[in-house]
């Protein structure tokens, strides 16, 4: 089989890609190693970008999220039993959408499936090859039958653990990381949110996080040990423990219910740098990954997406490759803030084993700057809702 653009991975880099190469009259062929069923069924991101909802918009995939996406003007902060809301629509102009990675990912598979484009499922053993030269491509099998998709380029979407960083001779790649000692345990429920807005708290026992999916659906974060196990947490002890972690009057709003979901996700950030090796290029979580604090993952997943699209319907309609070579440098000068964001929003709000007196007054003070200086707030406003594509 031939295509223009190969894509490895169906998360949302993948899809995004592919319906924007497709109205650009680009042809293109997804290969994803798990099934439908398994992409949809991992809950992950809930905030978006404005530029990420403007990205979504344009692959005509939208419309769903404007009508059921939250938009929110602000968060809050919590910390030392005060609360402190963000005002991100006054500081910025700006606001942010709720709206779950799981349904967005719905919507553009449907949206792709309604355009008749090829995806490949449950595919093994999936291979990228000859990227250095001029005609590259993969290799994959499904149920046992060899396949092989020749293309003019490999866009490797295919997240964290996939194959195309891997893929990239050694010498050609470093790798900046970081590893935080905790996690977010997380929790899904069909309870009403505890706030209107998201409440991010800082608390001497940890992190907690309040957000949401719906007006009838919550999302909730504590942080825990990175050796900690989802069965060591009945749904009481969790709420328990969240209520602990809350200013008092928030505490006492939340509505508890049975969860059906529970996860623990990794505090890690990494950056792969650069992101082409000829012609095989890396989008979203293949070349980055941020802790989630900053609600920054998916958010360059779209960005690199958007850079990514210009420069390959710029190959095509312009013969002009201008785009393509600056694609790595433009997407990491972005993808760099946002990891600056991430962190210092990571170090801000939790509790590592690690950190001195010194660290934790330095973390109280931080707090009581935000609370108290339009500049400092308008700096956390502009980073949280995305710095310009
Ligand atoms: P994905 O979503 O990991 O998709 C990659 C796809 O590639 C497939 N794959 C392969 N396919 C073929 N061959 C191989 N060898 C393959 N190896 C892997 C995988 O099966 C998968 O389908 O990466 P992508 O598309 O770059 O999207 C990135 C986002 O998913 C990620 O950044 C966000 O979920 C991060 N994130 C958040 N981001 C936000 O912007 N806002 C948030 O509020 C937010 N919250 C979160 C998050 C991530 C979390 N976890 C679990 C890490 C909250 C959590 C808890
Ligand atoms: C989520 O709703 O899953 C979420 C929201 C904000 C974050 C991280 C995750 O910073």
């Amino acid at each position: 089989m031939r295509t223009q653009v190969a894509i490895v991975g169906s998360g949302p880099s993948g899809l995004l890609l592919g319906q924007l190469l497709h109205l650009s009259g680009i042809d293109n062929v997804i290969v994803e190693r798990v099934s439908r069923d398994h992409v949809l069924s991992r809950v992950r991101a809930g905030i978006l970008e404005e530029g990420a909802t403007d990205t979504i918009r344009a692959t005509g995939a939208g419309e769903r999220m404007d009508r059921e996406g939250l938009p929110h003007d602000g968060f809050e902060l919590a910390f030392s039993g005060r609360r402190f809301r963000l005002d991100l629509h006054a500081l910025t102009g700006k606001r942010v959408m709720v709206y779950g990675q799981t349904e967005l990912t719905l919507d553009l598979m449907e949206a792709r499936e309604a355009a008749g484009l090829e995806t490949f499922y449950a595919a093994d053993n999936v291979q990228p090859h000859d990227f250095d030269g001029d005609n590259p491509y993969l290799t994959f099998s499904i149920d046992g039958a060899d396949q092989r998709i020749d293309g003019d380029f490999i866009a490797g979407c295919d997240g964290h653990h996939g194959v195309c960083r891997k893929s990239a001779p050694d010498a050609a790649v470093t790798v900046y990381e970081k590893v935080y000692p905790a996690g977010w345990l997380g929790i899904l429920a069909e309870v009403p949110p505890v706030s209107e807005e998201l409440i991010y708290a800082g608390h001497p026992r940890g992190f907690a996080l309040c957000s949401m999916r719906s007006r009838t659906r919550s999302r909730y974060y504590i942080q825990c040990a990175v050796d900690d196990r989802v069965d060591n947490w009945s749904d009481e002890a969790f709420w328990d423990e969240l209520r602990r972690r809350l200013p008092p009057d928030a505490a006492e709003a939340v509505t508890t219910g049975p969860s059906f979901e529970k996860s623990i996700a990794l505090l890690r950030s990494s950056v792969a740098e650069p992101m082409r090796f000829g012609r095989l290029f890396l989008a979203g979580d293949a070349g980055h990954i941020v802790p989630p604090t900053g609600a920054k993952g998916l958010n360059l997943a779209a960005s690199d997406v958007h850079y990514l699209h210009e420069a390959l319907a710029e190959h095509y309609a312009e013969n002009s490759d201008a785009g393509l070579d600056a694609y790595s440098a433009r997407a990491l000068a972005r993808i760099w803030k946002a990891e600056r964001f991430s962190w210092s929003m990571t170090m801000l709000l939790h509790r590592f084993a690690d950190m001195g007196d010194f660290d934790l007054r330095v973390q109280r003070a931080e707090l009581d700057y935000l609370a108290g200086s339009d500049h400092a707030a308008a700096a956390m406003a502009e980073n949280y809702v995305g710095l310009p594509y």
